[in-house]
C-alpha cells in the first residue's frame, strides 16, 4: 500500500502501516543474512606457491558466501607462508598446516573435519593448479540447493579436457568406465576432484574409515554418498592441465584405484558401507 493512495483522515493509519512494513522488511533482511549458507572451498596444496596467489582471489570473487581453506603439507616452496600473508588481509582465507606430505585424501579429510567443526553448509574440493575454473563455482552453488553432492564432470557433453597427453586422457576415461562397471556408481566422472558436498553428506560418512588417498579417494567419497541415498548430480566442467608447478600423479595412485573399486563393491555386497 502506498502513502499517495491514503486519504487525509487515514494518514496516521498509513504511517503506522509503513512503519510496520519497514520493520518487517528489515527483519526479513536480518533473517536472510542469518540463513545465508556458507561454503568452504578446500584446496590441498603441495608446492603451489604461484598458483595460490592467483586462484584464491579468483575464487573469492565469485560469491560472497565462499571462503577458502588451504591444507598445506609443509610445502618446501613456502606456499603456507604466502597463504598466511594473504590471510592477514582477508578473513575469508584459512589454513591448516600439516607437518609433511601425507597425500591428497587425508588432506581433504582434515579439511572436511574443519568444515564440520566450523559449521559450514557446503564444502567444495578444488585443485590449486587452475585445472578447475573458479567461474563454475556459482553453478555449483545453484545446483547444491537441489542436490546433496554435485560433481564437476569432464565426460558429460563429450570430453572436456584441455592439454592432457592422449595417454593420460585414455587412462582417465577408461578408469571411469571401469569404475562404473565394477561399482555401479551412476556417474560419468568419478575420479574428478572438483565437487561440492552438503555438509550433511560428510557428517553421514564415517571419515575415519575412508581408506583411499589418491584418485580413488574421489571414487570412495562419491560411492559412499550414493550408497547412503544422497542425491548426486553432475555438471559439465572443462578441465585444463596445470599451467605451472609439478605433477604429483604416480603409478601408485593408479594401482590404489584399481583395487579400491573392488573393495567398495565387496563392502556394498556385505552391507558394510559406512
Ligand atoms: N596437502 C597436499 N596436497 C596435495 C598432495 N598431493 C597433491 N596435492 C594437491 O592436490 C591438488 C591436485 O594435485 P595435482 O598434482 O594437481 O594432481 P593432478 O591434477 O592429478 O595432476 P597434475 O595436475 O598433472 O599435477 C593440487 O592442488 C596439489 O597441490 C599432498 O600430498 N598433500
Ligand atoms: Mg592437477
Amino acid at each position: 500500500m502506498q502513502e499517495a493512495g491514503c486519504r487525509r483522515q487515514d494518514f496516521d493509519k498509513c504511517r503506522n502501516l509503513r512503519i510496520f512494513q519497514n520493520l518487517s522488511s528489515s527483519l526479513q533482511d536480518r533473517e536472510h543474512t542469518e540463513r545465508m549458507k556458507h561454503a568452504l572451498v578446500i584446496i590441498p596444496t603441495y608446492n603451489e606457491l604461484e598458483n595460490v596467489q592467483t586462484i584464491i582471489p579468483e575464487i573469492l570473487r565469485q560469491d560472497e558466501r565462499l571462503e577458502v581453506l588451504v591444507v598445506d603439507d609443509n610445502s618446501p616452496d613456502g606456499t603456507a607462508a604466502e597463504v598466511k600473508r594473504m590471510m592477514a588481509e582477508n578473513p575469508r582465507i584459512h589454513i591448516l598446516e600439516r607437518a609433511k606430505k601425507m597425500g591428497l585424501g587425508t588432506a581433504y579429510l582434515a579439511g572436511f573435519k574443519y568444515a564440520i567443526a566450523e559449521g559450514y553448509d557446503y564444502v567444495f574440493e578444488m585443485d590449486a593448479d587452475h585445472s578447475h575454473s573458479p567461474d563454475v563455482l556459482p553453478r555449483f552453488l545453484e545446483s547444491i540447493e537441489e542436490y546433496d553432492l554435485v560433481l564437476g564432470s569432464r565426460y558429460i557433453q563429450g570430453v572436456n579436457v584441455i592439454n592432457w597427453p592422449m595417454k593420460r586422457l585414455l587412462l582417465s576415461y577408461f578408469a571411469n568406465q571401469y569404475t562404473r562397471i565394477v561399482t555401479g556408481l551412476p556417474v560419468r566422472d568419478a575420479t574428478g576432484g572438483f565437487k561440492c558436498f552438503r555438509v550433511e553428506v560428510l557428517k553421514a560418512i564415517d571419515l575415519d574409515r575412508v581408506r583411499s588417498n589418491g584418485y580413488s579417494f574421489q571414487i570412495e567419497m562419491s560411492f559412499k554418498a550414493w550408497k547412503k541415498g544422497f542425491r548426486l548430480h553432475e555438471i559439465p566442467i572443462i578441465f585444463m592441465d596445470r599451467r605451472v608447478g609439478i605433477s604429483k600423479m604416480s603409478k601408485k595412485i593408479v594401482r590404489e584405484a584399481v583395487t579400491m573399486v573392488w573393495r567398495l563393491r565387496m563392502q556394498s555386497m556385505l552391507g558394510r558401507v559406512r
